[in-house]
């Protein structure tokens, strides 16, 4: 069966997914090649995005390393809703780390293949937010300044949700959690400086960083698949909603996602050796407010007793990611609108017209040539 080449505005839009791409550009739920690492009947919450970014993740890994794969997993949900003794959901070779030494588990993992002369299997590490942003960070920077052979994915639903919805370095300013001020003039995490791994990351010069979000699986499993093809150390950290700790319906986990990205609140780019090489343009900008809202660990802003500073000031947050990443396209307008953007997107299924070619600084739109 042909395919006749789209529109971008065609293969992307919300309902439509990627029924129209060709077969080896759909983001497939199961097939017969499909690997499926983390099989049903876990415990993860109903729109869990952990349990969706890990499975789309890992699928990847595995099928980029021929299922030649090793996980080792810090304590958390993913850990704890997957392997509750003596059962297990992983179709992989899988290890339970402390909460805190994934990186050097996955690192003694890497080095003993290495001895016993088993180049083909690759080493990957994962755990949460706070197993990696707080607990593991010596281990992780050891990992990235030795640049061992391991790819470490951060699965970041902004809290320690397994142990009940504590504050971490990656909560956001003014989320409520059972750990930051219930009341008073401004509840909810302070405004602090904040602690961003993927640049922290970049600053030790490693191959590969790379941010995704489970409202692009295509993109995530493109990073994946991209990193498994690369030697020494990398990192990914996937953006996955918690209905249970942000207080969302179980069925908006993806559309909390795409809100965070398309309103500048999650940058979703790739580093290669420290420089940004690609970032996913906002496609229909929100403000900032369209995402807190459905959120109850952020209902305090809003209502009676709002607080519309604060707000502004998150927006003003969001602002700064956008210029800083260059989030907008170059024209500031819809990217879906813009022939120019569609081709740098899916440069085979929308070519230019012949003797056009793509503006330059639209190849950052996403998705480096000869990715696919
Ligand atoms: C040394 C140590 N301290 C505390 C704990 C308890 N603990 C287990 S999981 C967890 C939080 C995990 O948070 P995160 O890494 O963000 O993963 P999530 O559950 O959110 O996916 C904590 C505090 C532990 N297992 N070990
Ligand atoms: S608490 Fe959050 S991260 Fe943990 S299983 Fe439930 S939805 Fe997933
Ligand atoms: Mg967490």
């Amino acid at each position: 069966m042909g395919f006749q080449p789209v529109k971008f505005y065609q293969t992307g839009t919300f309902t439509v997914g990627n029924r129209l791409l060709a077969p080896d550009e759909r983001s497939l739920q199961s097939g017969e090649t499909r690997s499926n690492s983390i099989n049903s009947g876990h415990r993860a919450c109903q729109g869990c995005g952990e349990a969706l970014g890990a499975r789309y993740a890992i699928d990847a890994a595995m099928a980029e390393s021929n299922n030649q794969l090793i996980a080792a997993n810090a304590t958390g949900c993913l850990e704890v809703f997957s392997t509750p003794y003596p059962e297990s959901s992983w179709q992989v070779p899988w290890i339970h780390s402390l909460f805190g030494n994934a990186a050097a588990v996955a690192t003694g993992i890497a080095a003993a293949m290495k001895v016993k002369g088993r180049p083909e299997v690759r080493v990957v590490a994962q755990g949460g937010d706070g197993g990696t942003t707080d607990i593991g960070f010596g281990c992780l920077s050891g990992m990235f300044e030795r640049n061992d052979d391991v790819l470490y994915i951060c699965y970041d639903n902004e809290g320690y949700m397994n142990t009940g919805v504590q504050r971490s370095s990656a909560t956001p300013p003014a989320a409520r959690t059972a750990t930051t001020m219930p009341v008073g003039p401004e509840p909810g995490n302070v405004f602090g400086q904040g602690k961003n791994v993927p640049e922290i990351a970049m600053a030790h010069g490693i191959p590969y960083v790379a941010t995704a979000t489970v409202a692009d699986l295509r993109d995530l499993e493109y990073k994946v698949r991209k990193a498994m093809k690369m030697h020494g150390a990398r990192y990914i950290h996937i953006f996955v909603p918690c209905p249970l700790g942000w207080g969302t319906a179980s069925h908006d986990t993806i559309r909390m996602a795409r809100l965070a990205k398309e309103s500048g609140m999650f940058p979703v780019f790739e580093a290669e050796h420290g420089e940004v090489t690609g970032v996913l343009k906002i496609r229909h900008k929100v403000e900032v407010e369209e995402y807190l809202k459905p959120q109850k660990r952020f209902a305090h802003l809003f209502g009676k007793n709002a607080h519309p500073e604060t707000v502004a000031r998150m927006q003003a947050i969001a602002d700064r990611n956008i210029r800083k990443y260059g989030l907008l396209n170059v024209h500031g307008i819809d990217a879906t609108t813009d022939d120019e953007t569609c081709h740098a997107r899916f440069p085979h299924l929308n070519p230019l017209p012949e003797g056009e070619e793509a503006n330059e600084s639209l190849r950052e739109f996403h998705v480096n040539e000869g990715d696919n």
